[in-house]
């Protein structure tokens, strides 16, 4: 039977196990929308297209499944890519549906006509647009296999209005085979069995464990994996929550913002294991200063990758699970008793950092935004599901909220773009029903979205927003305090909407804290609540985030408190 180019897509979507959309109308992709409706495809109109595209990575990453979004051509396909390359940069599954006026206009200058497929060329894994309805079956098939497989990230179908109309057999593809992408997921045994040679010679090991191992779900191997070499263990930011904070071979967050044990690790260790990472310029800070003693083990997934930014003693190309999984099953046949003693110096000096130089800050009468942290970590048994806008918030949520569980911690990492969180939680709370999600946002950065609040009342999504008001844009200050003689050029934000009854304005419901007594009942008030509540904290104007890395310093180089 024949079916219409918007029906192809739906049957398409469905047999790829879509159950929700993110997305916003436009007159592009009007045929789209009146076939989702016959469907029991749930569809979350948002308020802005940005929040679409983040409200599916943080279904994505809330889920482990692929996020999709679907927006019209021209300006609903531009407002889409902030949030396609913050997808690209932390390697996000999903797949983003933009409408394009019809075949025989492209290229003449048509009304809300843009060329969405070279604009988002350098920040999706692969794009299509589509020309045949034939193709469309078809091209659903490999977008959604792309976005998962390998590297996971976003892809992106363009989809001219006139082919929704046009009808052919519906005849989808039985596998997907594309010759030129065939990622490698089981790594070479010869380059293991140098591995645990290497470990085994090892006196000072780290790991450092980055998204990869969440998003290969290797978290439990990589604990059975430290475990058995017994080695400390650092992550980067997208690595919070892949390896337990409660053991004493947690070495905390590795990098710019990262502790003073992590970051002197890496320049005494003699064997760094980096596994799903990409050493970006904020874990390394200056490159050659960095693990300068150390023979460096890469395990990634993504070849190019490798020895992008730091030489490699021994590459690992493979799945991270799997490659833990192999790795572990060869050490099961070696005996590890000898290497505890010649490690004994590395773990006392380990201790030594640790207990000297821990990540601290100074109580007073105002609200330390660390402190709500601490709270809320606390209340919440570490058990919320939580995202962050960018900034100061952001990283005091990686130092001070402990991740335990892979999954739970969802941020801009790469891109760092604000307005992320709360569209984010948005698309987590979606996906995961039964969680607490919390947005720990600053004062800058909700504003970015903040329209998205009518999102979440509207479905009665009851995620939870923190801001922590400095009245700044407090990232920025701080650098302008250290290093710019306190110059603060244009980052005071002394005029803000009151956040209280804006809440109110959008259905919700808004708290206020302003003492540090009034922290914990405020917190306990706004959690309790079944509905979209946001919780505002008046904290210290120029708090800083310590340890900091000056940006192109060694990373041993931090400033403290
Ligand atoms: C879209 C976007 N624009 C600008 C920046 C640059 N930037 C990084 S942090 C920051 C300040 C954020 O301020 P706020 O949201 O109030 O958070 P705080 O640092 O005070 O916690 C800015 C402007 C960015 N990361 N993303």
């Amino acid at each position: 039977m024949k079916l219409t180019g918007a029906k192809i897509l739906m049957q398409s979507l469905k047999e790829e196990g879509v159950d929700t959309i993110f997305g916003y109308p436009g007159g592009a992709v009007i045929d789209i929308y009146h076939e989702l409706v016959q469907t029991d495809i749930r569809h979350i109109l948002v308020r802005h297209e940005q929040g679409a595209v983040h409200a599916a990575d943080g279904y994505a990453r809330a889920s482990g499944r692929v996020g999709v979004c679907l927006v019209t051509s021209g300006p609903g396909a531009t407002n889409t890519v902030s949030g396609i390359a913050s997808a690209y940069f932390d390697s996000i599954p999903i797949v983003v549906l933009t409408g394009q006026v019809p075949t025989q206009l492209i290229g003449n200058d048509a009304f809300q006509e843009v060329d969405i497929v070279g604009i988002t060329r350098p920040c999706t894994k692969h794009n299509y647009l589509v020309t045949r309805v034939e193709d469309l079956a078809r091209v659903v098939r490999e977008a959604f296999h792309i976005a998962k497989s390998g590297r996971p990230g976003p892809v992106l179908i363009d989809l001219p209005k006139d082919l929704m109309s046009k009808k052919c057999e519906y005849r989808p593809p039985k596998d997907v085979n594309l010759k030129s992408y065939q990622p490698t997921y089981r790594p070479n045994t010869k380059q293991l069995h140098k591995v645990v040679k290497l470990i085994k010679e090892a006196k000072r090991p780290m790991i450092v464990a980055g998204g990869g191992v969440v998003l290969s779900k290797g978290s439990e191997e990589l604990r059975k994996f430290a475990e058995k070499i017994q080695s400390p263990v650092s992550t980067t930011l997208m690595g919070l929550g892949a390896f337990p904070t409660q053991t004493p071979l947690w070495l905390g967050m590795i990098g710019m913002h990262g502790t003073y044990r992590a970051n002197m690790s890496t320049a005494a260790c003699d064997l760094m294991i980096a596994i799903g990472v990409r050493f970006s310029d904020r874990v390394t800070g200056k490159t050659d200063a960095f693990a300068h003693q150390a023979k460096i083990v890469h395990i990634d997934i993504d070849p190019t990758s490798i020895r992008k930014n730091i030489p490699v003693t021994i590459p690992v190309v493979g799945d991270c699970r799997q490659t833990l999984q192999m790795l572990n099953e060869l050490l099961e046949k070696e005996d590890f008793s000898g290497v505890q003693k010649p490690r004994t110096a590395w773990i006392n000096q380990i201790e030594e950092w640790k207990s000297t130089k821990r990540l601290a800050y100074t109580q007073s009468d105002t609200i330390k935004p660390q402190f709500v942290i601490e709270k809320l970590y606390e209340l919440t048994a570490g058990k919320a599901l939580v995202t962050t806008e960018v900034g100061q918030n952001q990283m005091w949520t990686a130092q001070y909220y402990h991740f335990d569980q892979p999954n739970s911690f969802i941020t801009s990492g790469g891109l760092g773009c604000m307005g992320f969180g709360l569209p984010a939680a948005i698309g987590a709370q979606v996906a995961r029903p039964d969680k607490l999600v919390v947005d720990i946002a600053g004062d800058g950065s909700i504003q970015m979205n903040i329209q998205e609040m009518a999102t979440a009342v509207q479905y009665g999504l009851p995620v939870k927003i923190i801001i922590l008001n400095n009245q700044y844009l407090g990232m920025v200050r701080q650098w302008q305090e250290l290093f710019y003689n306190r110059c603060y050029a244009c980052t005071g934000m002394e005029h803000a909407p009151d956040f209280v009854k804006l809440a109110e304005a959008y259905g919700a419901v808004g708290l206020r804290a302003t003492k540090p007594e009034e922290v914990e009942e405020t917190l306990k008030q706004g959690l309790a609540l079944p509905r979209t509540v946001i919780m505002e904290f008046v904290v210290e104007r120029e708090e800083k985030v310590y340890p900091m890395v000056p940006a192109g310093a060694p990373i041993t180089d931090m400033l403290l408190v």
